[in-house]
């Protein structure tokens, strides 16, 4: 850190308490106020250094002291060592940003992921449980959690200061963020990009829980149908299953286990199926054909709520055998005699 731990201690506590600076309540505040710091600190002491300089040299060359100017040639060394040392700084800047930014953005492969919607003007929170939260979000220390974050009109910005993060939060693509917090209690959520009339009230509340209070509190707030439930659900009514059943025969790939996977698309290029690739097969099919398969599925465009997508994207995600694909078929064509064919696990070649 280049700065004794003692002292940054005091300086974090003082300005603390003085209001100055918001409180350090995750594992990367610490490190993103370091590199602040020391940015302060290299702007403190170039403005001190010209400053002096200039005072110094007014008063040294002022008129009644050197009435005829003098022509200075150039010194090399000088020169060099000017621009030298301020390049190193800003390298080292430059280094240390770049290390702590990919930090931020590449979440631990442990991550709990929940679901953010933005919206003219609030938040709304999806756990995978189901449980929904308004200008809220409850989250267990100690743990890391993972937003995937989408808006319903107008780009916004998700931002919890005391945590040090902040990710644009944009219609039509999911973006993430990623944070462990350390601190039980209560912090702030702004929105943090200008959005419209009452920007300045989307505003919410993070509630940081010990991990046994926050299963609790997951207990207390579930609607009893989880997102993947309601996914499944969603699933059945628009006719998903109707060509994807997970049948060899069947007119759509098989959906299950392809989370998580590479898929080989008819142009040749491969592309890894996470969340942002699940919605947006479901809104362009057409766009990125999965290779052996015709073009024929239809576009849900407008046709899908956001929270609808969270609820297929979940579905798809944790899907894992087709047997609850069978299910939902049969018991929505009301064919409860037909036999439930054994295609689960199968792993396709794609
Ligand atoms: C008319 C048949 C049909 C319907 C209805 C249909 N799909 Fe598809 N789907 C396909 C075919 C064929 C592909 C592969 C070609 C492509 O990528 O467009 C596909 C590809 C996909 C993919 C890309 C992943 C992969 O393994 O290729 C996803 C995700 C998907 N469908 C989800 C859905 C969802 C969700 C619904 C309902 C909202 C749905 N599909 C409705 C035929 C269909
Ligand atoms: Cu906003």
């Amino acid at each position: 850190m280049g700065i004794s731990p003692v002292l940054w201690h005091f300086l974090v506590k003082w300005l603390h308490s003085s209001a100055l600076f918001p409180a350090e309540a995750s594992t990367i505040a610490p490190y993103t106020d370091a590199l602040y710091f020391f940015l302060i600190g290299m702007t403190i002491v170039g403005t001190l250094l010209v400053g002096v300089l200039v005072v110094f040299f007014s008063i040294r060359y002022r008129k009644e002291k050197n009435p005829v100017a003098t022509q200075v040639e150039g010194s090399t060394l000088l020169e060099a060592t000017w621009t030298i040392i301020p390049l190193a700084i800003f390298l080292v800047t430059f280094v240390w940003g770049a290390l702590l930014y990919f930090r931020i953005f590449n979440p631990p492969a442990n991550a709990m992921n929940i679901y953010v919607v933005g919206k003219q003007w609030m938040w709304k929170a999806e756990h995978p449980g189901g449980q929904h939260e308004i200008n809220a979000l409850h989250i267990p220390a100690g743990k890391p959690v993972q937003l995937t974050m989408i808006s319903q009109d107008v780009f916004h910005s998700f931002s919890i200061p005391d945590f040090r993060v902040k990710r644009e939060v944009i219609p039509g693509r999911y973006s993430t963020v990623w944070f462990q917090a350390t601190t039980p209690g209560t912090y702030h959520i702004f929105c943090t990009q200008y959005c419209g009339t009452l920007h300045a009230g989307m505003i919410g509340e993070v509630t940081v829980l010990e991990p046994k209070d926050y299963e609790k509190w997951l207990q207390e707030s579930t609607s009893g149908m989880s997102l993947a439930q309601n996914g499944e659900r969603l699933f059945a009514s628009m006719g998903c299953n109707a060509c994807h059943t997970g049948n060899a025969a069947a007119r759509g790939p098989n959906l299950a286990g392809v989370y998580g996977t590479k898929l080989t698309l008819a142009n040749g290029s491969q592309v890894l199926v996470n969340e942002a690739y699940l919605r947006d097969a479901i809104l362009n099919p057409s766009e990125h054909i999965t290779a052996g398969y015709a073009p024929i599925m239809p576009t849900y465009q407008g046709q899908i709520s956001e929270d609808g997508l969270i609820d297929l994207v979940e579905y798809i995600k944790n899907m894992q055998s087709n047997d609850r694909v069978h299910q939902t078929l049969m018991t929505s064509e009301g064919d409860q005699a037909a036999p439930k064919t054994p295609v689960a696990g199968t792993t396709q070649e794609r």
